[in-house]
C-alpha cells in the first residue's frame, strides 16, 4: 500500500464515521419528538375524556351532553342535580366572533328572526345549555311605535346575546296613549316589572335604535355602572361629550338602587341620561366603558318622534340631580300595567306611566 492510498483510506474513514455520527443523532432527535407528540397526543386523549363528563361548553358535544344530561336526570330521579353539575360559563365566550357588519336595508320578518334563533323562549328569553351564566341580565327597552326599529333589534340582538352565554330576557317597555315620551320612567317600570318574572341580578337599559357593532361588548353588569353605546356611528363614531351616559347601560340590581332608580319626571327628549350620570357620580361610583373599538355601534336613522320634543326644563332639572333624587326614583315609581304580552322574542309590557 503506497502512503497516498493510506492517507485518502484514513479520510475516507474518518468520513464514515462522522456520516454515521450525524445519522445517530439525526434518529435520536427523531425520536426525541416522537415520543413528545405521543405525550401530547395522550394527554390530548385524556383531556377528552374529561370533558365527556361533566359536560362544558364545547359545542361540538352539546347534543351528546344534551342526551347525558336528560339519562342523569333519570337515574337521579332529581332533574335539579343535573342542573346544578353545569359548570360556571368562562369569563370570556369562546363563541363570540368579534366585529359585525350591521346595516338596516333589508327588512326583516318576525318569522326568519324566530326560526333563526330556535333556542329563545317565549317571551325573549334565553339561557345556555351546557353552562351555568354568569349573570342574569334583564334587557329593558323603552318604546313606542317603532315595531321596525324592534325588528332589527331583535333580528341583531338575540345571536349576539346567544353568543354572549347570557342568561336574558328582553322586556320592551310599551308606554301607551300619545301623551309625551318619558324614557327614564319606562326604564324604571321595566326594571320593576322584570323583577316580578325572575330573579334578575343585571340589567341593560337599550334604545330600541342602538346595534352593536362587535359582540365583545357583553351586555352585562360591571363593577361600576356601565356605559355600552360608546362610539355611536352618529356622533362619528366618538363618544359626544365625556359624562354621556345615552344610549345603552347597565347597572346592576345593587348599583340601581344604590342610585334610588332613575328619574320620573323627565317628560320628552333629553337630560335624563345626564341626570343618571349625576346620580352615579354622586354615589361615588364611576362610568366603567369598553373601548371604542369594541364600542361601536349603528342607530337606525329617523326622524324625530312626535311628542318626543327636546324638554325645556332639562338644564334646570340636571342641575339639581342631588337634591332630588333621594325622594325621586324607584322609591316614588308610580303606574300602571295594562296588558303583558308573551311574544316569541320579547315580552311587551304596555303601561299607563301617567302625564306631566
Ligand atoms: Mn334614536
Amino acid at each position: 500500500m503506497s502512503g497516498d492510498s493510506a492517507v485518502s483510506f484514513s479520510l475516507l474513514h474518518r468520513t464514515c464515521k462522522l456520516v454515521v455520527l450525524l445519522c445517530v443523532l439525526h434518529i435520536s432527535v427523531t425520536l426525541f419528538f416522537y415520543v413528545r407528540s405521543m405525550d401530547v397526543r395522550f394527554a390530548f386523549a385524556q383531556n377528552q375524556q374529561m370533558r365527556k363528563n361533566p359536560p362544558r361548553f364545547n359545542h361540538v358535544q352539546t347534543v351528546t351532553n344534551r342526551t347525558e344530561l336528560v339519562s342523569e336526570g333519570q337515574n337521579s330521579k332529581n332533574a335539579e342535580v343535573s342542573v346544578r353539575s353545569l359548570e360556571k360559563c368562562p369569563e370570556t365566550s369562546p363563541i363570540l366572533v368579534g366585529p359585525l357588519r350591521v346595516e338596516f336595508k333589508d327588512p326583516v320578518t318576525l318569522e326568519q328572526i324566530k326560526s333563526e334563533n330556535p333556542n329563545v323562549q317565549q317571551g325573549g328569553r334565553f339561557k345556555p345549555k351546557d353552562c351555568l351564566a354568569l349573570q342574569k341580565v334583564a334587557i329593558i327597552i323603552p318604546f313606542r311605535k317603532r315595531d321596525e326599529h324592534l325588528k332589527y333589534w331583535l333580528y341583531y340582538l338575540h345571536p349576539i346575546l346567544q353568543r354572549q352565554q347570557l342568561d336574558y330576557g328582553v322586556y320592551v317597555i310599551n308606554q301607551d296613549g300619545d301623551v309625551t315620551f318619558n324614557r327614564a320612567k319606562l326604564l324604571n317600570v321595566g326594571y320593576a316589572e322584570a323583577l316580578k318574572e325572575y330573579d334578575y341580578d343585571c340589567f341593560v337599559f337599550s334604545d330600541v335604535d342602538l346595534i352593536p357593532m362587535d359582540d365583545r361588548n357583553i351586555y352585562k353588569c360591571f363593577s361600576q355602572p356601565r356605559h355600552l353605546s360608546v362610539s355611536m356611528d352618529k356622533f362619528g363614531f366618538r363618544l359626544p361629550y365625556n359624562q354621556f351616559f345615552g344610549g345603552v347601560s347597565s347597572l346592576s340590581k345593587e348599583q340601581f338602587l344604590k342610585i334610588n332608580g332613575f328619574p320620573n319626571n323627565y317628560w320628552g327628549w333629553g337630560g335624563e341620561d345626564d341626570d343618571i350620570y349625576n346620580r352615579v357620580v354622586s354615589r361615588g361610583m364611576s362610568v366603567s366603558r369598553p373601548s371604542g373599538e369594541v364600542g361601536k355601534c349603528r342607530m337606525i336613522r329617523h326622524n324625530r318622534d312626535k311628542k318626543n320634543d327636546p324638554n325645556p326644563q332639562r338644564f334646570d332639572r340636571i342641575a339639581h340631580t342631588k337634591e332630588t333624587m333621594n325622594k325621586d326614583g324607584i322609591n316614588s315609581l308610580s303606574y300602571q300595567v295594562l296588558k303583558v304580552e308573551k311574544f316569541d322574542l320579547y315580552t311587551k309590557i304596555t303601561v299607563d306611566v301617567g302625564k306631566p
